[in-house]
């Protein structure tokens, strides 16, 4: 795929369409966030178009590819929440060829953040979080968050999704609470 909308057209074919309409609106979501704080418009748009692409893969396939790039075997005590973007990066890489570094970190990034994400990281991983489809609790905080900057954003997405996470007993992984030290306290 080489055009915007043949790339489309590929994460039309890998998604549902509840999750293929989340990944448009993320999207539309990033480009917005990008423009209000000067980052690059078209890279917001590509990662959060292309964040979600591999989250309907199977266990074995994320098992297949953590092996064949010789990523941390840590993972494999993690799911699908962790794979889709720690690992979902290389599907985009591959499938799409897509081989922008700042893109595909980006992807990589965005569920569990990290101690030095940039600009472009954190668009997507509040984009993510606050586009106009979500409606769980705490989303009314994040955008109230984002109004006054991003990086008040992270912060509260960060603190709201560790509690979150504690609160339904599920194992956390060790860059999510490096990222809430480093990004999500006073
Ligand atoms: O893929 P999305 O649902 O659009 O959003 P996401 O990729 O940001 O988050 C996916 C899920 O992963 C969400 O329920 C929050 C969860 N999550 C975030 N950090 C961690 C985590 N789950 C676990 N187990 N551990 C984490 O550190
Ligand atoms: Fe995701
Ligand atoms: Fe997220
Ligand atoms: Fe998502």
């Amino acid at each position: 795929p080489h055009t915007h909308e043949e790339v489309v057209a590929a994460l039309k074919e890998h998604l549902g369409d509840y999750r293929f309409q989340h990944c448009l609106r993320v999207e539309k979501q990033a480009m917005t966030i990008a423009e209000t704080v000067g980052a690059d418009v078209t890279r917001a748009g590509i990662a959060g178009l292309l964040h979600d692409y591999a989250k309907e893969r199977t266990d074995e396939e994320f098992q297949v590819m953590i092996t064949a790039q010789h990523l941390s075997a840590d993972l494999l005590d993690y799911g699908n929440a962790i794979w889709h973007g720690v690992v979902g990066r290389y599907f985009v890489e591959q499938e799409l060829g897509i081989h922008d570094e700042p893109i595909l970190q980006a992807i990589g990034r965005h569920t569990i953040g990290d101690p030095q994400m940039t600009t472009l990281d954190k668009i997507v991983f509040v984009a993510d979080y606050v586009e106009p489809g979500r409606d769980f609790p705490g989303v009314e905080d994040a955008r109230a968050a984002l109004a006054i900057g991003l990086d008040q954003a992270v912060a509260k997405e960060l603190q709201e999704t560790i509690l979150h996470l504690v609160q339904k007993q599920n194992k956390i992984y060790p860059t999510t609470f490096a990222t809430y030290n480093e990004l999500g306290t006073n």
